[in-house]
């Protein structure tokens, strides 16, 4: 802007004041803020040490009950997001404890939530009635406007990272939710039932059975135990690492080798004991949880320890290195999807 005249200057605060009350502010004094030559995100770089954060869920799980809370979750707030209850400007994460015998009732909503199993075995998550019986590690989906209810039949606890749209539905004004009239949606398929259908690279021949679930999103469930042979095989191979990723693969959707969810991608990298990656940066701001292994994160200069099971989110933009020091494997969700629908999304590869 061309330098103004103090007289100017006072006649346009004037201005400011009169038309403010109306709803009406200068673009000319914030276009610069709006429209910025690159992201400059308000989150930080965080890092969730997870046997801290399960001590203070395992506190609550003492005095409330995962029926009474509804869902019992410890957020994972970003500290650059106060009161935001995100962890990226679009997405959430949880810590989610189910006890022995407990129950976490039937619920949908318009948000879209992928949990990360990360202690337990054998508690489930019921999606539409069919319920996927969870592992260490394991990957499950519960898409926007599914019934979902969780359960532990065990005798020891489950945790959880719930991993969940928020922020966007948020944004775009567009929540829903309803309780169902009982804690269980009634069954309506074997357990697996989507799994042994949709999750071996083949489909249903069409017949006299119907689809019973959605034709968009069929498969809710992605197994430790075929994702990780299927980075091992990879890496055995003698396939060329990427040098900015590390062995990856991402979660897809079979039906149209998409994204996961609509607003959510999620993938899977193994980086070899001793590996470095070459610096990166992208615009999905990603949430990374340590499966296996040691090493570090090195964000924007920032050094970040990585161990089994922490939580680390790298907002968008911000540059990072990955270094093994051991073999290092690493499951990580974002925005992606959402923001190539969009056409937002950007990454650079030094
Ligand atoms: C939700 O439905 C679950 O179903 C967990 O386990 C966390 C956070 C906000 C809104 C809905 C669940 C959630 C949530």
């Amino acid at each position: 802007m061309t330098q103004l005249t103090n007289d100017n200057r006072a006649q346009l605060e004037t201005l400011y004041q009169q038309m403010e009350p109306e709803g009406l502010y200068p673009l000319w004094e914030k276009l610069a803020a709006l429209v910025l030559p690159q992201p400059q995100s308000p989150a930080q770089v965080h890092k969730w040490v997870y046997d801290n954060a399960r001590d203070y869920l395992m506190r609550a799980g003492d005095l409330i009950s995962a029926k009474d809370a509804e869902r019992r979750v410890l957020i994972l707030e970003n500290p650059g997001l106060p009161g935001h209850s995100g962890i990226t400007p679009s997405l959430y994460a949880g810590l989610q404890l189910i006890l022995p015998g407990e129950v976490a009732p039937a619920h949908r909503h318009a948000q879209c939530a992928l949990r990360f199993v990360l202690e337990g075995e054998d508690a489930y998550t019921a999606v539409d009635g069919e319920k996927a019986v969870m592992r260490p590690f394991d990957l499950v989906l519960t898409p926007g406007g599914q019934w979902h209810d969780h359960g532990n039949p065990t005798d020891k606890p489950m945790i959880w990272l719930d991993g969940l749209d928020i922020p966007t539905v948020r944004h775009f004004d567009a929540s829903f939710a309803e309780h169902y009239h009982e804690d269980r949606f009634p069954e309506q398929a074997p357990a697996g039932d989507s799994l042994n259908r949709y999750g071996r690279n083949m489909r249903p021949l069409k017949g006299h059975t119907a689809d019973r679930r959605p034709a968009h999103q069929p498969l809710f469930h992605y197994p430790y135990a075929e994702w990780r042979p299927a980075l091992d095989a990879l890496a055995e191979s003698g396939a060329e690492i990427d040098p900015h990723l590390g062995h990856a693969l991402e979660f897809m959707n079979p039906i149209d080798g998409g994204p996961i969810m609509a607003t959510i991608s999620a993938h899977v990298r193994l980086l070899p004991n001793g590996f470095q990656t070459r610096p990166r940066r992208a615009t999905d701001g990603t949430i990374f949880v340590v499966v296996e292994g040691t090493g570090e994160a090195v964000i924007e200069g920032e050094t970040v320890a990585l161990n089994h099971r922490d939580i680390v989110v790298v907002p968008s933009w911000k540059q990072v290195v990955f270094k093994a020091e051991s073999q290092l494997v690493l499951f990580g969700y974002s925005d992606k999807a959402c923001q190539e629908k969009l056409n937002l999304y950007k990454e650079e590869n030094a």
